[in-house]
């Protein structure tokens, strides 16, 4: 195969870079395989951030989030706060493909996913609700994605395409159609055949006031350091603790860029030879 990169984030990314690249391998489309790869941390009912599994809003709906772009012809599609169907990002490419629309929120998005043939399907699985049912004895307010972040996004370059997706339940326990960054091409994703492609993972009530840009000139390294940095400069606390926020980013030619706002965040990167799992370090504040 030609020089391919696919990475992915969080431990799970791992799934679905395997999952995308034996996909490529059998002659998929970069756009097949990303959402094959997808798909398979959706339906992955033990991922608690994602598709089926997911963890519910706080009066128990599981409301899914998601978004596909293709640089080629800079195409995109979304749903958000979607229930009832388990692969969003199926839904979220049908709309990139047969409507002249961007996004589909709640019922109009279900209606389409419906009307496309898609199948409905319980999306709260037995541990999610005991969970849900758990938190509604004690009420806590909704948690920040401190200990519940993780939207799967995974980007797929090949000389002859780039693609970007990502999917996410969002918050856990989050105000009845709550939508974060991820949905929102320009937040939580964005490709561009000239320049390249980014996505974020995070809390996207924080990303999705950055616009994430990578212009020409900067390598993809750079260009996430300067979203993050910019973040970290804008919606630090009084503290100076930063929001959540991590940002993959492959440019036009095929050069990787990862960051984080906090230490420790895992992504999966395949270049065509094997997948390896990482982690990076947060961005220092430092001259932010
Ligand atoms: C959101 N960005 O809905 C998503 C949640 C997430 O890792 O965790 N991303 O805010």
């Amino acid at each position: 195969m030609t020089r391919t990169l696919l990475t992915a984030t969080w431990n799970f990314g791992k799934l679905a870079v395997e999952r995308a690249w034996s996909a490529l391998e059998l002659g998929a489309s970069a756009l097949d395989a990303l959402e094959i790869g997808i798909n398979a941390v959706e339906l992955d009912d033990s991922v608690q951030s994602v598709g089926y599994g997911g963890l519910p809003n706080r009066e128990g709906y599981v409301e899914l989030d998601a978004a596909i772009m293709d640089a080629r012809g800079h195409r995109s599609g979304a749903v958000a706060a979607l229930r009832g169907f388990r692969c969003p990002i199926s839904v979220a490419r049908k709309v990139m493909e047969v409507l002249p629309h961007a996004l589909l929120v709640g019922e109009g998005a279900a209606e389409f996913a419906r009307e496309q043939g898609f199948e409905e399907a319980e999306t709260l699985s037995p541990t999610a609700s005991e969970q849900w049912l758990r938190w509604r004895q004690t009420q806590t307010p909704p948690a920040d994605v401190e200990d519940h972040h993780d939207t799967v996004g995974m980007i797929i370059w090949t000389p002859a395409s780039l693609v970007v997706g990502c999917s996410t339940s969002g918050l856990k326990w989050k105000y009845p159609g709550r939508v974060g960054d991820s949905p929102i091409v320009g937040a939580g994703l964005y490709a561009d055949e000239q320049v390249g492609a980014a996505v974020a993972t995070g809390n996207g009530d924080e990303i999705s006031r950055v616009v994430f840009l990578m212009e020409q000139g900067r390598s993809a390294q750079e260009a996430c350091e300067e979203a993050i940095r910019y973040l970290m400069r804008k919606r630090s606390d009084a503290q100076g603790v930063p929001p959540h926020a991590a940002v993959l980013a492959v440019r036009a030619d095929g050069d990787f860029g990862v960051c984080a706002s906090y230490a420790k965040f895992p992504y999966a990167l395949h270049e065509g030879q094997a997948l390896h799992m990482a982690e990076v370090e947060a961005l220092s504040p430092d001259g932010i």
